[in-house]
């Protein structure tokens, strides 16, 4: 070796040792509950540490707060319409996307090294990660969480196996929630398993509906032992790839069957809870038998379970079938149906359920006036179905998704009752269907006014005057509250 390239040798040890010095600095304060530095709070489920340091409890700054880790319209205690903003909204934090999302999608593989991950589904992990859970929604200042049982325990070799994971799991949860925090809904994943491949509910195997009820059994227990408001339906894989391999009635009515064993059920354990429906017209299926509310709706109307559930409508999933979210909280609405909101919204060019957190104003102002006419959710609540970014990979932006998502709904609530309070949107409505206002009126809407009767009036009134449906005016309105 020449004297040349020995000195350009020494360079390169020094600099690999000035890296590792500075390696060792950053690394020897833990930032974070670090999984994989192999310390105590990578083997211990115990550490008691911190896993989101340098977070603060999210406050409330207004409007002029130019602080990304700050509520700048959420007021939880502020009152909007004879109720404090916190229990109009009733957020909630989904378990899945927040600590088992890791950015993987069809084209590419995980973005997302959370600290706290060793890269395991032991038990130990799912603990840890639970704690991380709970630091996140108390310095978040939300009382509710929603889960899926494979999200927070690892599934097991048999079902007694899976059934002792979840319970060690959910024995640690009901610890950390403490006195103010509970489960807005629990539900089961009947979708990720292979035996789900052709439903649950649905399937073909006799053997794969009796798995998924006892399933769903267990989930119903765990979620009433949490304290859960709310159990969720979610076929992500009840409904057809193709019409001429499927019974489609036949399936229909197994749905129909399960759903009542799991109103006995829910009954027998004394889970005073809603069940809810959460309607997705496809994706994973081609065709899911939950298309929308309406459809819903419809099969619940058949088969007698109208009384037993309401449905969980979530914004991306109305806009995949073709609706506005407004649409569907309104169908579900006027129906008595309504009971939750999964909150978050699709791209207006991507045609797939992007479960993006929300952040257009007119959408969450609509989205307000549904829930204000419905008189709220209570029971239910606003749960973030929503997921970061592939390429948003820092930990602080898990907070910024959710302040941003939170924002945008409580700005939607302010903008809604300053509509209501305003009332000239409600006058402009009233105006337009004023022509029933009236005794003929009155009588067609009794059901007292027959097609006799009516072309009578019909003969006498002559040609009808139609008056202008406002639209523009209506869209102008509704622009000035926001
Ligand atoms: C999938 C979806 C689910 C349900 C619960 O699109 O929304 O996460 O909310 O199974
Ligand atoms: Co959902």
């Amino acid at each position: 070796m020449t004297l040349e390239k020995k000195n350009m040798a020494g360079r390169i040890l020094l600099l690999l040792l000035c890296m590792n010095v500075v390696s060792f600095i950053v690394n020897a304060v833990p930032q974070t509950c670090p999984a994989d530095l192999g310390g105590k709070c990578a083997e211990d489920d115990d550490w008691e540490g911190e896993f989101f340091p340098g977070i603060p409890k999210i406050k409330y700054e207004g409007t002029s707060s130019k602080n990304p880790l700050a509520y700048k319209w959420y007021n939880a205690e502020e009152e909007i319409l004879g109720k404090k903003m916190k229990d109009w909204l009733r957020f909630s934090v989904a378990f899945w996307h927040t600590f088992r999302g890791t950015g993987a999608d069809p084209f590419g593989a995980p973005t997302k090294y959370w600290p706290w991950e060793d890269g395991t589904n032991s038990i130990a992990m799912a603990k840890r990660r639970m704690r991380a859970n709970f630091e996140f929604i108390n310095k978040l200042g939300v009382d509710r969480w929603c889960f899926h049982d494979r999200d927070i325990a690892p599934d097991g070799k048999t079902l007694e196996e899976a059934n002792a994971n979840l319970d060690e799991v959910v024995a640690l949860a009901k610890e950390l929630q403490g006195d103010k925090i509970r489960p807005l809904w629990g539900t089961a994943q009947l979708f990720m398993h292979p035996r789900y491949m052709h439903g649950g509910a649905t399937s073909s195997e006799v053997g794969v509906y009796a798995y998924a009820a006892a399933q769903v059994k267990k989930a119903m227990e765990v979620t009433h032992y949490l304290g859960g408001e709310n159990y969720v339906f979610w076929g992500g894989r009840e409904g057809y790839q193709s019409l001429l391999n499927t019974d489609m009635e036949r399936e229909l009515d197994h749905l129909a069957r399960f759903l009542e064993g799991a109103v006995a059920y829910k009954k027998k354990i004394g889970f005073n809870g809603t069940l809810l429906i959460e309607p997705k017209p496809q994706e994973p299926t081609k065709h899911q038998y939950d298309w929308d509310a309406a459809t819903t709706a419809n099969f619940l109307r058949k088969y007698g379970l109208l009384g037993e559930f309401k449905l969980n409508i979530e914004c991306n999933h109305a806009t995949l079938s073709g609706h506005s979210c407004h649409h569907d909280l309104e169908t579900a609405r006027i129906n008595g149906l309504l009971g939750n909101i999964d909150a978050n919204t699709g791209d207006p060019q991507i045609g797939w359920d992007t479960d993006q957190f929300m952040t257009d104003i007119g959408e969450a102002t609509m989205v307000m006036l549904s829930v204000i006419r419905n008189g709220g959710l209570a029971p239910g609540g606003f749960n973030f179905d929503a997921k970061l970014r592939r390429e948003s990979t820092d930990v602080e932006d898990l907070y910024i998704a959710h302040i941003s998502g939170m924002d945008t709904l409580a700005r939607g609530l302010r903008n809604a009752a300053k509509l209501i309070e305003d009332g000239s949107l409600a006058e402009l409505v009233r105006k337009r269907y004023s022509s029933f206002d009236t005794e003929i009126g009155a009588e067609i809407e009794a059901g007292k006014a027959d097609f006799e009767m009516l072309e009578k009036l019909a003969k006498e009134w002559g040609e009808p005057k139609v008056a202008s449906a406002k639209q523009e005016l209506a869209e102008m309105i509704f622009q000035s509250a926001l």
